[in-house]
């Protein structure tokens, strides 16, 4: 743990991935996501892969461009083809003498439509054809810049324009994508949930993510405040009650067995699942105009369920728990 910065105030103040005067919405943590990857990897070159995405769009609005470092633009389903595309690429150069021998990280980002969804295939394949890249899924739980779709990582019960909440149906009827563990069933050397709210532990996961020498890969969390209907000031609230609730605990997994967990401490007591759903809009109709306790009991059952499998699964020490 000495090895990672362990205060805001130690992180590098060099901008090395979007620059301010983006066009993300004001209080849209995706931005603040993008930037504590450069300051993740501050020591090396990097490429930054973007599928199709709100970064992507909002940061390369034709004719001007946000990035600081090399950075490429792919379809919405082929991130992980393209970034493997470019690690082989880069390797032959170096290979051939035509570029100088130089330990170059390919950084690959999509949203959760780009990876739970359509990207899921490409991501697959490279990880088992264990390309040296790292993949970042900024998940805000659905299709958010062509109008708020719902995508396999929307939360039971959650309205979006295509799973609208209404009398009959209210809202989405299938539950989360259980992504991490998906990904780790490859028998990757590394992958991690993170939390935009825990920045020093996203920085920490993404650097370690950087050293492994083959396919990583980390999920980290980001309400957004179009898509769940809260104000611009609470994004990191939000993600922080996803954490406490322990509906997005963040965890690790090594090789695709060994599961630890960071936060929350099992002995914590339990921050019920209501205070992360209440304060977002588009679960409005779980209490109003009148409570839905019955969904809200399915809501939390699953978050019970879900923990108590990953405590089956996951070791928690002082060591490994979130400093
Ligand atoms: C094959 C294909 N289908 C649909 C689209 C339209 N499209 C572009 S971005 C996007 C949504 C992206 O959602 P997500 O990956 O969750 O990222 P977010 O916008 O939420 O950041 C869609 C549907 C496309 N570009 N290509």
């Amino acid at each position: 743990m000495a090895d990672y910065p362990t205060k805001l105030a130690d992180l590098p103040k060099e901008e090395r991935s979007v620059s301010s005067g983006h066009r993300l919405c004001t209080g849209c943590a995706a931005g603040t996501i993008a930037r504590l990857v450069g300051k993740a990897v501050p020591d090396k070159p990097f490429m930054w892969v973007n599928a199709t995405c709100c970064l992507e769009v909002a940061t390369t609005i034709y004719p001007f461009a946000a990035w600081h470092v090399p950075w490429i633009h792919n379809a919405f389903e082929n991130a992980a083809a393209t970034a493997s595309g470019v690690r082989s690429g880069l390797d032959m150069l170096m290979k051939k003498g035509r570029i100088p021998q130089r330990d170059i990280e390919v950084i690959a980002i999509g949203g959760d439509g780009g990876t739970y969804d359509i990207g899921i295939q490409a991501i697959s394949g490279a990880i088992e054809r264990g390309h040296d890249f790292v993949y970042i899924c900024y998940d805000n739980e659905a299709y958010m810049n062509t109008g708020i779709q719902r995508s396999g990582a929307t939360m039971h019960a959650a309205w979006t324009t295509t799973s609208p909440a209404g009398e009959a149906v209210p809202g989405k009827q299938e539950f989360k994508k259980p992504l991490l563990r998906i990904v780790a069933a490859h028998g990757l050397e590394y992958c991690a949930t993170a939390s935009c709210s825990y920045p020093l532990d996203f920085v920490r996961k993404v650097k370690r993510a950087v050293d492994v020498k083959g396919p990583a890969f980390v999920h980290v969390i980001q309400p957004c405040l179009r898509g769940w209907r809260f104000d611009t000031s609470e994004s990191f609230q939000v993600a922080r009650l996803a954490v406490e609730s322990r509906f997005f605990p963040l965890y690790e997994v090594y090789n695709g067995y060994k599961y630890v967990l960071n936060y929350p401490n099992p002995m914590m007591s339990k921050v019920p699942i209501e205070d992360y759903l209440k304060q977002q809009g588009r679960l409005r109709h779980l209490f109003k105009p009148e409570r839905k306790q019955e969904i809200l009991d399915i809501i939390q059952a699953h978050v019970d369920k879900e923990w108590e499998k990953l405590l089956e699964l996951a070791e928690f020490s002082e060591k490994s728990a979130l400093y």
